[in-house]
C-alpha cells in the first residue's frame, strides 16, 4: 500500500490509495496573480436532459452501466459510455479472482483501468463485489476456517484500501441467500465455514476499510416480495436494530420472461427504504424487445424515483451484443450503439426528451458534432485554509449534454497570489487567471471534475468564480 495525493486532492490531504494517480497530479503550474477588482458572473444554464445520466442527475440520481476493460478500445462503445451514463459497474474486473487469484498477491490492472476512465469523465463507481461464493479462486475454498476469516477480512481491507475514496458504494456481500421458498443461506465457503456471522464481520470491516464507501447487500430474485427478499430484509432490520454498519441493499433485477419485473417492485423497493437504507438498482437488464421490453424498461425507472432513498440505477451492460444473456437482447442500445424503444422509455420515465433514435450522438444530438447544448456549471469551496493561505476547490459540472473542454476564471483580491494550480491548465492576465481543462476535459452529461489552485497573501476575500464555458 503506497501513500500518496488523490487525483483530486489538495494540498497535505490524501489517504492511502492508488499510486498511479499521482501522476495526474505531478506536474503541478505554478502562476504569480495579484488581484484588485473582483466580479461576479453568472453560472448556470439549464437544458431539456436528452441522456439516461444527464435526466437522471435532475431527479438527484445516478444511471450507471456494467462495463468490461477489454470493449474500452472500441470507440461507439466508449462513446456510448460518455455519453449516457455517470457510474460505472466494473462487470467482473473487481471480484475475487480477477484482484487476488492468488492469495495476497493483488492485481488492480484491469479495474484500475475501469475506475481511470470513470474518472477521466467525472462519472462516478460501484464497486462489485467484496464477499461471493462465485468467482472465487480455488485457493479461497480450500482454506480452513480460521484461515478463511482472516483472507476474507484481508480481501475486503486490500481491495477497499486500494479504491479508498474512489468507490460511491461496494456490494460487500453478494448473493448470500438460497432462492426458493426456505429463506436460508446459501451454501459457500464463507457460509459453510464461518456461518452466518460472515456476513456482518464483512460489513464492520469494509467499514473501517473505507468509512466513506456506501456498504450494500446485493441479490438476485429480491425484487419484489418473496421468500428470499423476506429474508434479506429480516438480515437488513436485525443490522439496522444492532448497529451492524449497512448503507444500501441492492436489487439486481434480471427479468425475462420466466422471471418478470414483479408488480409490488416499488413496494419491495419502498419497505427496504423504510428500515434506514438506501436501495438501488445495480444490475438491470429485461429480456424482449419493442413495446413491451420498453413498457418493463419504463416500469422499473419510475418505481424507483417513486422511492426517494432508491439512489440509482445500473443497467448490466451497454450494447446487447455485450450481455451475458446477449441472445434475450435486454439491454437499452443495439448491437450497432442504436437506441432501442426501451431507451427511449427509460429516457422518458426519467423526465428527459428523446431524441433520434438511428442516429446517436450525430450531428446536433448531444455530444456529436456541433452539439449546441454544451453547457456546465462552476462551483467554489475552500479546501483548506490556514494562516496566510488557502487551498480553493472549483466543482466543474457538465450541464444535460456531454462536453468536450472547459474553462473557468478565477479573480483574487490583492495582494493575493496563486502558487500553484492542478487538474487545470491556468493563464493569468492581471488579476485574472483562467483554468482550462486538461486531461479532465471531457465529461458525460451531469458529470463532475475539480481542479484547485493554492493561495497564498490572505484568506480573504474569497476567490471570484466566474461562468464556467464549455465546449
Ligand atoms: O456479467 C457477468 C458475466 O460476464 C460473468 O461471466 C458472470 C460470472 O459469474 O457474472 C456476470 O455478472 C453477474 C454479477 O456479477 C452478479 N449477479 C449476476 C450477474 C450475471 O450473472
Amino acid at each position: 500500500m503506497r501513500m500518496i495525493r488523490k487525483r483530486s486532492g489538495t494540498r497535505g490531504g490524501g489517504g492511502p490509495a492508488r499510486g498511479r494517480l499521482r501522476a495526474a497530479l505531478g506536474g503541478a503550474t505554478t502562476v504569480l496573480l495579484t488581484a484588485t477588482a473582483l466580479a461576479a458572473l453568472p453560472q448556470t444554464t439549464a437544458h431539456a436532459a436528452d441522456t439516461l445520466g444527464a435526466a437522471a442527475a435532475e431527479k438527484g440520481r445516478y444511471f450507471g452501466a456494467a462495463v468490461a476493460a477489454n470493449h474500452l478500445g472500441e470507440a461507439q462503445y466508449a462513446a456510448t459510455l460518455d455519453r449516457e451514463f455517470n457510474s460505472i459497474t466494473p462487470e467482473n474486473e473487481m471480484k475475487w479472482d480477477a484482484v487476488e487469484p492468488n492469495r495476497g498477491s493483488f492485481s488492480f490492472g484491469r479495474a484500475d483501468q475501469i475506475v481511470d476512465h470513470a474518472q477521466g469523465k467525472g462519472m462516478k463507481v460501484r464497486g462489485h463485489t467484496l464477499v461471493w461464493h462465485s468467482q472465487l479462486p480455488g485457493w479461497v475454498s480450500g482454506l480452513g476456517a480460521t484461515d478463511l476469516r482472516s483472507a476474507m477480512n484481508n480481501h475486503i481491507t486490500q481491495v477497499m484500501t486500494h479504491y479508498k475514496g474512489e468507490i460511491h458504494s461496494w456490494d460487500v456481500v453478494n448473493e448470500a441467500f438460497q432462492d426458493g421458498g426456505s429463506g436460508a443461506r446459501r451454501s459457500s465457503p464463507f457460509q459453510d465455514k464461518l456461518g452466518d456471522g460472515f456476513i456482518e464481520e464483512a460489513f464492520r470491516t469494509a467499514r473501517a476499510a473505507d468509512p466513506n464507501a456506501k456498504l450494500c447487500y446485493n441479490d438476485y430474485n429480491t425484487d419484489g416480495v418473496n421468500a428470499k427478499s423476506n429474508a434479506v430484509y429480516t438480515m437488513v432490520r436485525d443490522f439496522k436494530s444492532r448497529g451492524v454498519p449497512i448503507d444500501c441493499v441492492g436489487f439486481q433485477s434480471h427479468f425475462n420472461p420466466n422471471s418478470p419485473v414483479p408488480s409490488d417492485y416499488r413496494a419491495n423497493l419502498q419497505r427496504f427504504a423504510d428500515l434506514g437504507v438506501d436501495v438501488q438498482i445495480t444490475e438491470l437488464d429485461i429480456e424482449g424487445s419493442g413495446q413491451a421490453q420498453a413498457t418493463n424498461y419504463g416500469n422499473v425507472v419510475r418505481a424507483c424515483l417513486a422511492v426517494t432513498r432508491c439512489t440509482g440505477i445500473t443497467v448490466w451492460g451497454i450494447p446487447d451484443k455485450y450481455s451475458w444473456r446477449s441472445s434475450g437482447t435486454p439491454l437499452l442500445f443495439d448491437d450497432n450503439y442504436n437506441k432501442k424503444p426501451a431507451y427511449d422509455a427509460a429516457l422518458s420515465a426519467l423526465g428527459g426528451t428523446p431524441g433520434d433514435p438511428g442516429d446517436p450522438g450525430g450531428p446536433g444530438d448531444p455530444g456529436g458534432p456541433g452539439d449546441p447544448t454544451a453547457a456546465c456549471t462552476a462551483t467554489y469551496s475552500t479546501a483548506e485554509q490556514w494562516s496566510g493561505g488557502y487551498n480553493g476547490k472549483v466543482m466543474i459540472t457538465a450541464g444535460s449534454s456531454p462536453i468536450t473542454g472547459w474553462s473557468v476564471d478565477v479573480t483574487l483580491a490583492s495582494p493575493q497570489q496563486v502558487v500553484s494550480v492542478w487538474n487545470g491548465s491556468p493563464t493569468s492576465n492581471g488579476n485574472v487567471m483562467t483554468v482550462r481543462s486538461t486531461w479532465n476535459g471531457s465529461l458525460a452529461a451531469g458529470a463532475s471534475t475539480s481542479f484547485g489552485f493554492t493561495v497564498n497573501g490572505g484568506t480573504t476575500p474569497p476567490p471570484q468564480v466566474g461562468a464556467c464555458t464549455a465546449s
